[in-house]
């Protein structure tokens, strides 16, 4: 090759996007193809990424969110215009709700056509409808763009507190050429994408202070606290200020949920007591009931209540109820500041609140074996649970994925986690649709087993997805908890029409032969023993298996633990 033709190289819109992407370390795409980025999707796998096919963008964009969170490096989804996108859309939210880092890139219509609405293929001014709903949004025109594009991309997706983000490629940019080695040089490889941010030594100073001062202190650590990666030091600082700790959902097996300091089994007591909270990379929302109310304790009680809360976006202070101690940073910088004050000779917490906590807990913990040793017929929540909780006992580094309502709330009390970002839920909306995308990013990123524990009706939001999950033979476990609807199976139709009540479906169904449809195993468990045989293959196999649990339909609660928030609950209350 002479050197004229060297550089009269050029390179695609195809290629650079490609390219960029994988100078960042991004070597995943889950996506579902379709004009106009079928050939990108094809390039993708060419080129070495590894390019997983969904069968709807909610999944697919659910998965790029759940890496996200367990890689910290934003996941990528990648799907077709207007409707694609539209589909796509819901995950680009609800990772920004749960501040997971995501890149939806979504091809698009002609902008000339688009904008004077004349009526293309797929048209839809995506930028705009994106922007309210993610963090940052951007849209590539010019070739020579992309790596800024995508530069710009991961790093809104990454700094400060983590999100999603929408890229915008019109169709006309992956067929534009030019210069190739111009093109190498046009892409940026992002340095420090996530940069630290170290709390002002007074701020630090004022947490400490204050809790140092505290009667009945108590630790809360929120998904962010378990996003950051920071375990060790987390531990340390719970262990060595032997303070008690409430894990959120996500943050279960930080960690280990058996562990001394927990007081998860005395949650009430703690939330309604505790006289100065730290709060980790935890939000004071609806999960914690806003900081305020019954559930923290009697009216008045706030006042003599003080709050440290480590969070890296300042605004996130006082959104709820007054901070006297805000800690802004990133949590490893925050955590090991505070534990560079905390030093050796920490004042443990006074005796009778750790001696008070410890007695509630053993009285419900017992309680709760008490139940769980129950074998009744036909299987309840806590039966099955039981079963999975030894099977998790004796995997730890198992991924659980876990979504429903009876299903979520007793799975999150039953099911102890043993290490950290092993769970992965319905955060913050509680939102039903994550179970197969998740699981799919869990097996992706991880390589480990994935148990999926579904409520019926929450499988159905993405059950399809057992085909990818037999199709990429993934070792995914699906539990499908059949109570032969929403909350229960035993809601009746008073009116006289033929039709069953909205929250109940077909009687007996055997989601089981679903994955047998696609080549995985199915198996149809009605005890807690046949439960634990079909997991333990499943696990043992690493083949695609959904077992069928059956569960007494009469046995869940109308919304599982939030049946207040129903409005006509809401309103009797009153
Ligand atoms: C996207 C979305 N749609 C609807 C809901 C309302 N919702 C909350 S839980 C739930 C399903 C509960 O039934 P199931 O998954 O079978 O769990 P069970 O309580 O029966 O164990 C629904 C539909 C939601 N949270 N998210
Ligand atoms: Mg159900």
């Amino acid at each position: 090759m002479t050197i004229e033709t060297q550089t009269d190289a050029q390179i695609d819109g195809f290629h650079l996007v490609i390219d960029a992407l994988k100078l960042n370390g991004i070597d995943t795409i889950f996506g579902l193809p379709g004009i106009p980025i079928t050939d990108l999707t094809r390039m993708a796998q060419a080129e070495g990424m590894r390019v997983v096919s969904f069968r709807h963008e909610q999944h697919a964009g659910n998965a790029a969110a759940a890496a996200g969170y367990l890689t910290q490096k934003p996941g990528i989804c990648l799907t077709v215009s207007a409707p694609g996108f539209l589909n796509g859309l819901t995950a680009l939210a609800n990772a920004t709700v749960n501040c997971f880092p995501m890149i939806l890139i979504s091809g698009s219509s002609e902008r000339e056509i688009v904008d004077l609405q004349q009526g293309d293929y797929e048209e839809m001014d995506q930028l705009a409808i994106a922007k309210p709903l993610c963090k940052a949004a951007y849209r590539v025109l010019h070739a020579e763009d992309i790596g800024v594009g995508i530069a710009r991309a991961i790093r809104s997706a990454l700094s400060g507190r983590p999100g999603g983000v929408y890229l915008d490629l019109p169709a006309k940019l992956f067929a534009q050429t030019m210069n190739a080695a111009e093109g190498k040089s046009s892409l940026i490889k992002v340095v420090d994408p996530a940069p630290r941010q170290i709390p002002a030594p007074d701020a630090v100073q004022r947490a400490l202070a204050l809790l140092k001062g505290a009667k009945r202190p108590l630790i809360v650590l929120g998904k962010g606290a378990s996003y950051a990666q920071a375990d060790a030091d987390i531990r340390a600082m719970v262990e060595k200020t032997g303070i008690p700790y409430l894990p959120m959902s996500m943050a279960k097996g930080l960690l280990p949920d058996t562990h001394e300091l927990s007081a998860s089994a005395a949650r009430s007591y703690v939330l309604a007591e505790a006289d100065v909270v730290m709060l980790v990379g935890a939000r004071l929302n609806w999960l914690l009931s806003h900081g305020k109310g019954k559930t923290w304790g009697t009216p008045g009680s706030a006042q003599s209540r003080q709050f440290i809360q480590i969070d890296i976006a300042p605004t996130e202070i006082d959104s709820n109820v007054p901070i006297a101690a805000p800690l802004i940073g990133d949590i490893g910088s925050c955590v090991s500041a505070l534990l560079a004050g905390i030093g050796s000779g920490w004042a443990k917490p006074p005796a009778d609140w750790t001696h008070a906590i410890a007695e509630r807990k053993d009285k419900n913990l017992s309680k709760m074996a008490a139940t769980l040793a129950l074998n009744p017929s036909p299987m309840n929540f806590h039966s099955a649970l039981g079963s999975i909780r030894e099977v998790i006992k004796a995997h730890p580094d198992a991924m659980l994925v876990n979504e429903g309502a009876n299903t979520l709330d007793f799975t999150r009390s039953i099911v102890d986690m043993y290490q950290p970002r092993k769970r992965l839920d319905v955060g913050t909306w509680g939102i039903m649709g994550i179970g197969m995308g998740f699981a799919v990013a869990a097996a992706v990123t991880t390589g480990k087993p994935v148990i999926a524990i579904e409520g019926d009706s929450a499988f159905g939001f993405s059950g399809m997805e057992v085909e990818t999950i037999c199709r990429y033979k993934l070792p995914v476990c699906v539990v499908v908890f059949n109570n032969n609807g929403v909350y229960r199976g035993t809601d009746v139709n008073t009116s006289g029409t033929p039709d069953v009540a909205p929250t109940v479906f077909v009687k007996g169904a055997r989601y089981d032969k679903m994955m047998e449809a696609f080549g995985g195993v199915g198996v149809n468990a009605t005890t807690p023993a046949e439960l634990t045989r079909a997991l333990n293959e499943a696990i043992a196999s690493g083949r695609p298996t959904l077992i069928n649990a059956v569960i007494d339909e009469t046995a869940g609660t109308e919304s599982g633990r939030i049946t207040m928030l129903n409005p006509q609950a809401a309103a009797k209350k009153k």
